[in-house]
């Protein structure tokens, strides 16, 4: 599989031109995005991880193959950000999914150790409103014991109002999960990841 970086924008007037295919990576600050799509992509640092964390407002976009695109969602939530620059966030989102005909899938990353929050339920209805399909990950599956895993993902099932095994749960450390979202990417695609 081979991936590259295409381009960074700040507003939907720069997105680039629609190729393939799109999948976008959504969450949280801090959430895992970057470390997933590195794993997804099998690459170590195809796309920057860990640096300081709500100082990005831009989509970042990678080639997949020459098949599909990847798109790395800026980070939300994150506790110095002001109300102001919160909504410049749900504008900008809110545009780009409007905007972008070929969005095939959203995966929405919640910390396995979190719960579902206003930012989450909004991403839900906007992604739902422009007929995008959406997908629940919840990431640092390693941190929680077997026991909390199960407990943790009947919870947020629950909160979203989705079956458990619509669920998946993930960790770079581990490895699981990244199978079932390489499934799921193929699934709304067409495209297989290989
Ligand atoms: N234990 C554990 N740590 C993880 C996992 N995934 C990511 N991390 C760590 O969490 C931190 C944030 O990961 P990133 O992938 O940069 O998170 P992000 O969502 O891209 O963050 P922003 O770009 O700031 O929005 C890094 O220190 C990662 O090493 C995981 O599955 N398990
Ligand atoms: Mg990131």
């Amino acid at each position: 599989m081979k991936s590259n970086f295409i381009m960074s924008v700040a507003n939907v007037k720069q997105l680039p031109p629609q190729m393939f295919p799109e999948i976008a990576f959504a969450g949280r600050s801090n959430v895992g995005k970057s470390s997933m799509m590195n794993a997804v992509l099998g690459r170590k640092k195809l796309v920057k991880t860990g640096k300081i964390p709500g100082k990005t407002r831009l989509l970042n976009f990678f080639n997949v193959n020459d098949r599909l695109v990847f798109v790395d969602l800026p980070g939300y939530g994150y506790a110095a950000v002001s109300k102001t620059e919160r909504a410049g966030w749900a504008r900008l989102l809110d545009s780009y999914f409007r905007k972008r005909q070929t969005l095939t899938l959203c995966f929405i990353l919640v910390d396995i150790r979190r719960t579902i929050e206003s930012e989450e339920m909004e991403l839900l209805e906007l992604l739902a409103e422009y007929n995008i399909s959406s997908c629940i990950v919840l990431t640092k599956a390693d941190k929680v014991s077997q026991n909390q895993l199960l407990n943790r993902k009947t919870k947020i099932a629950k909160d979203i109002d989705a079956e458990v095994e619509k669920l998946i749960h993930f960790s770079v450390i581990t490895g699981e999960g990244k199978k079932e979202i390489i499934k799921k990417i193929s699934e709304s695609t067409g495209v297989e990841l290989v």
